[in-house]
């Protein structure tokens, strides 16, 4: 079993002996694990390289450490609880030991599909069990996952597919989100129009939509499985062999294949789901996020798994049919974890108490959050009628490359504070700079938060461009990992996430590249330029604000026009990336050196054009007017 942390002293403890020898420590919670051999080296690392080895030289299989280890004691307990979409469809229940014949039964299919080690498997599926299935399959056989989320369109999967150079496609006829059918399979069709290296793709049916099978390329998960034998020996891989690909934003325009390997990862999700959520033998864990982001990879699948947890998979949205669904499903299930986002939080606190009062959510123990900063608004909302007053709220700081949670209270044990992500875990050493890489050592302070010292869930590299690797996160500091958030400190030490201070920003939890979005903008015909820029959004945290500069307006006029750019970036991103304000301006404010000074219109997106610092090396001053006479959202002067 993974320890557990019990009480404030227990931590202060751990964090000691995590700093003063990390090696013991990290081998210490490894050692509870099955290794079919032993590592050589706990860490080796260097930040120059980067380049960053746990348990390097040890074997194993992570689906064993899931199954092997586990079925003994835990066989037949439910691993996957699963609520569809429809409250009225029957749910699922799968134990330990039905998964662990399901994956082997897809494993062998993948064999059959001749996928082997290190082979790439795009996963573009719904959240239904058999997508968790598809990801432990390709574990079990040393196969590297690439899960796509369902909502990215066809030209973002397929930039995906062929960036991992991905053989096989695993993807579903659709998919159910409210009362949303997503076409799932169709998007696979089209995205493959632009794909050469896919030559299988597995159909699972879950919406019965009519759809075209390509002979020779495309078949049913039915009629693939079919007739494979439940038992399926683990590959034998290596600790730093890689697990899975998922791509992330960043600030230019092209998405990270962010990679994760199986030894470290194993460690660090294992270990940080048993603290963070205090989880203990025979209680209901629900995760609301989507398998597609890294939340579901480390919180919904492996962490969970890894401790033998019953792990409740949503298919659906919070507000469907009613906004009192997740604590419908709460109350079901008898949930005692629920780890959610906060602009779930704020979506539901917004629509309004007839929604809760009924319901009992007495099961609850504690509360999570990821994904954005948490408004205190949100956070007592949640505390006081969601918790009851009665459970900690673990408000979890953590990213894609960190693969598990960083900074967090450990609940029960470290006072939480609204706002606040409190402390690191133990392993993690945070250090706030300023911007020019001075540490800021005193206690109250702000700067920017980087780790200065490897953690077993660190990312390795993006595939296939470790010098962009180097360059993003290791090249601005020297010898520090940058997160690319701002961070402040208070006098207990307590660590407070203020947001991205690159052109990353963060919609309802969705984590998106301002570039990204300016490409897919720049894409439409009568658009010359763009900028986009986060703003303020009392619901989704961040809205998008895209100041565009057009050449001549279409027959449609601005509405138009306004109308087709969202349609652009719906079709070339997914509809999450849509811009909630569009401003047509004349022109943007640049430097002479042609420079986009996005600071500026980051200024006027907040609404505060009173103080906005140096334009002297503008070369166009009036447009700056312009664009604030022209706001769409009210503006200081
Ligand atoms: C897990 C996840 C990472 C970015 C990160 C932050 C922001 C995440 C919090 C948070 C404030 C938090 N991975 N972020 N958690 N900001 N408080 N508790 O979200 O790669 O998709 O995003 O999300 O800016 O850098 S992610």
């Amino acid at each position: 079993m993974v320890p557990k942390i019990h009480s404030l002293g227990g931590y202060i403890h751990e964090y000691q002996k995590s700093l003063t020898n990390p090696e013991s420590f990290w081998a210490e919670i490894a050692e509870g694990f099955h290794w079919t051999k032993r590592w050589n080296n706990v860490l080796e690392w260097d930040f120059e390289g980067p380049s960053v080895q746990w348990f390097s030289g040890g074997k194993l299989n992570i689906t064993e450490n899931i199954f092997e280890r586990n079925l003994y004691t835990l066989g037949n307990q439910p691993a996957i609880i699963w609520e569809p979409n429809n409250p009225e469809e029957p749910n699922r229940t799968l134990t330990y030991t039905e998964l662990y014949h399901e994956v082997n039964k897809f494993a062998n299919t993948l064999k059959r599909l001749k996928v082997g080690k290190g082979d790439r498997v795009a996963i573009y599926m719904p959240m239904v069990p058999e997508l968790t299935v598809a990801m432990l399959a390709c574990a079990r056989i040393g196969a590297i996952h690439s899960v796509v989320f369902a909502g990215f369109s066809a030209a973002s999967l397929a930039d995906r597919i062929n960036d991992a150079e991905a053989k096989v496609v695993l993807t579903a006829d659709g998919g159910f989100r409210g009362e949303k059918i997503t076409p799932l399979k169709n998007i696979v069709d089209e995205a493959l129009e632009s794909c050469t290296c896919v030559e299988t793709v597995v159909v699972y049916q879950r919406t019965k939509a009519k759809i075209n099978m390509l002979e020779g390329r495309d078949i049913w998960w039915h009629d693939a499985v079919a007739g494979q034998s439940t038992e399926c020996p683990a590959e034998e891989t290596d600790s730093e062999d890689v697990l899975f690909i998922l791509y992330t934003s960043g600030s230019t325009g092209k998405p990270k294949g962010i990679v994760h390997t199986i030894g470290g990862y194993m460690v660090y999700t294992a270990y940080t789901f048993r603290n963070v959520f205090q989880y203990n033998a025979g209680d209901v864990y629900f995760c609301t996020a989507d398998i597609g982001w890294i939340t579901g990879h480390s919180y919904i699948v492996y962490g969970p798994l890894l401790n033998g947890a019953q792990t409740l998979m949503f298919e659906g949205v919070p507000t469907w049919p009613n906004p009192g669904r997740f604590w419908d499903v709460v109350d079901k299930y008898q949930v005692n974890q629920f780890y959610t986002a906060p602009t779930a939080i704020r979506s539901l606190l917004s629509l309004g108490m007839e929604h809760i009062i009924d319901k009992k959510l007495s099961s609850l123990k504690v509360l999570g959050t990821v994904g954005e900063p948490i408004n205190e608004e949100a956070w007592h909302w949640y505390h006081d009628h969601i918790g009851r007053n009665r459970c900690p709220i673990v408000d979890t700081w953590w990213q894609t490359e960190t693969g598990g949670v960083m900074i967090s209270p450990i609940p029960g044990i470290i006072p939480t504070k609204p706002s606040f992500a409190t402390l690191p875990l133990p392993g993690i050493q945070p250090i706030i700079v300023d911007a020019e890489g001075k540490e800021l050592s005193d206690h109250s302070v702000k700067g920017n938060l980087c780790i200065r010292f490897p953690w077993p869930g660190i990312a390795r590299t993006i595939w296939g461009d470790h010098a962009r690797f180097r360059e993003t996160y290791f090249s601005t500091f020297k010898n520090l990992y940058f997160t690319g958030d701002g961070v402040q400190r208070d006098e207990d030490g307590y660590y407070r996430i203020l947001g991205r201070v690159d052109d990353v920003i963060n919609v309802s939890g969705h984590r998106l590249g301002t570039a990204e979005i300016e490409n897919a903008i720049n894409a439409h015909p009568l658009v010359n330029e763009s900028a986009v820029v986060g703003y303020p959004h009392p619901i989704k945290g961040q809205g998008i604000y895209a100041f565009v500069v057009c050449g001549e307006l279409s027959t449609g006029g601005e509405e138009g026009i306004r109308k087709s750019i969202k349609m652009a970036v719906s079709n070339l991103i997914g509809p999450f990336a849509r811009p909630d304000l569009i401003q047509l301006v004349p022109g943007l404010p640049k430097t002479r050196s042609g420079k986009i000074m996005r600071r500026i219109l980051r200024k006027i997106a907040e609404g505060d054009a009173s103080n906005l610092g140096d334009i002297t090396t503008l070369l166009d001053e009036e447009v700056v007017v312009k664009i604030i006479d022209g706001a769409l959202v009210e503006v200081k002067r």
